[in-house]
């Protein structure tokens, strides 16, 4: 433990089995100091939020995973399928001087082909031509490549020229083949997953990456997704940002294993945070979380709470998360930051700030 925390002091890089004696061993209070002194290196005193909302076209999606309480079949009851119509009537409700970002994510539809996914960019960005569009996990992007016929560079480079400016996190899990076979079996392959981020750093489009934990997965799964995240990143720089989305139980095929605690939850920011030095922000998402869980998570390496949502997803309160209609004002955000003794700043997606309160 004394060779890792010099190491950690001194902005030295830990290994695989340094990360992985950590969360077999390191209690707490110490990973907090720990993961702290990382935060405030890259970070100082900020704690970033945006203004954002959400768009979901549909849940009804080929795949079954076991963790999701949000999919549905075609035609079963509480599923949706928004036309391009739709999705560009919500967004024409938006207002540019209120949000910056959209982040569109859905289900994987059996039957939209590319087009429509092209028509949903090419609306929401000509609607509103100054916020940045950050669209479909690499899931749903390769399905599109498969469905199409397309090479997956050609799909990006495609939706890039219609406004796509970026691309979320989701879709990562576990990035373990064994894991993925048990609880998202239907799902791309680690490989793939990387694969498509890569190739989108090369044609400049930054991502985020997730990790979805707490369920089937041990330490040394967490590990290896943390490794491959963390090579892909000295390779090519394009994530902006890391996001652990702690499994929640309701309403879905995995409910039995249970959810952990909210010491694991923090102990494994704080782990997160130490091993990926090269990834500059770890998102505490707090309609996942909960909004003091998020808070705290702030002083265990988080130094990003995404934003204020404006009500406007639906996947963790389908999960069984607190908050079914999360939404938060720029007053909430910064009064959360501010009692968690950090300085609230307001960022674009790309982690420019905009304002500090
Ligand atoms: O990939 C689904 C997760 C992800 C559950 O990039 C669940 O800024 C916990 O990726 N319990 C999608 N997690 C959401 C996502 C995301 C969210 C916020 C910000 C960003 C970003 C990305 O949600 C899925 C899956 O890992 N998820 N069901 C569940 N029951």
């Amino acid at each position: 433990m004394e060779k890792i925390k010099e190491k950690i002091v001194r902005a030295e890089r830990i290994s695989a089995e340094e990360c992985l004696y950590l969360y077999r061993n390191a209690a707490l209070p110490e990973l907090g100091v720990l993961a702290n002194t990382v935060r405030e290196r890259l970070n100082g005193k900020n704690a970033y939020f945006n203004r954002n909302v959400h768009i979901e076209p549909t849940n009804i999606c080929v795949n079954k995973c076991k963790f999701c309480s949000y999919r549905r079949a075609e035609g079963e009851a509480g599923s949706w399928d928004l036309s391009l119509e739709e999705i560009l009537k919500t967004t024409q409700l938006l207002d540019s001087q209120i949000v910056t970002e959209v982040h569109i994510v859905g289900g994987v539809h059996p039957r939209h082909a590319f087009s429509f996914y092209e028509s949903v960019i090419d609306g929401v960005h000509k609607i509103l031509p100054q916020v940045h569009i950050k669209a479909f996990t690499a899931e749903e992007l390769w399905k599109m490549a498969e469905q199409s016929g397309r090479p997956i560079e050609q799909i990006l480079a495609r939706l890039k020229e219609l406004g796509l400016a970026s691309i979320p996190g989701g879709g990562a899990e576990i990035l373990n083949d064994e894991v993925r076979s048990k609880i998202c079996a239907e799902k791309i392959n680690s490989a793939t997953w990387l694969h498509v981020h890569e190739q989108a750093h090369a044609l400049g489009i930054a991502s985020n990456a997730t990790m979805l934990y707490g369920h089937v997965e041990n330490f040394e799964h967490r590990v290896e997704h943390l490794e491959k995240l963390r090579s892909l990143q000295d390779k090519t720089g394009g994530f902006n940002a890391f996001i652990p989305l702690k499994f929640r139980k309701a309403h879905n095929e995995l409910s039995e294993v249970g959810e952990v605690s909210q010491i694991e939850d923090l102990r494994n920011m704080a782990i997160c945070r130490i091993f990926l030095d090269n990834i500059p922000h770890l998102k505490a998402y707090w309609p996942m979380f909960g909004k003091s869980a998020a808070q705290l998570a702030l002083s265990f390496g988080a130094d990003d709470l995404d934003g204020t949502i404006g009500d406007s997803t639906k996947i963790y309160s389908m999960a069984g998360a607190d908050d079914k209609n999360p939404t938060m004002s720029v007053a909430e955000l910064c009064q959360m930051v501010r009692d968690a003794g950090f300085v609230p700043v307001e960022r674009d997606s790309l982690y420019r700030p905009i304002k500090q309160y």
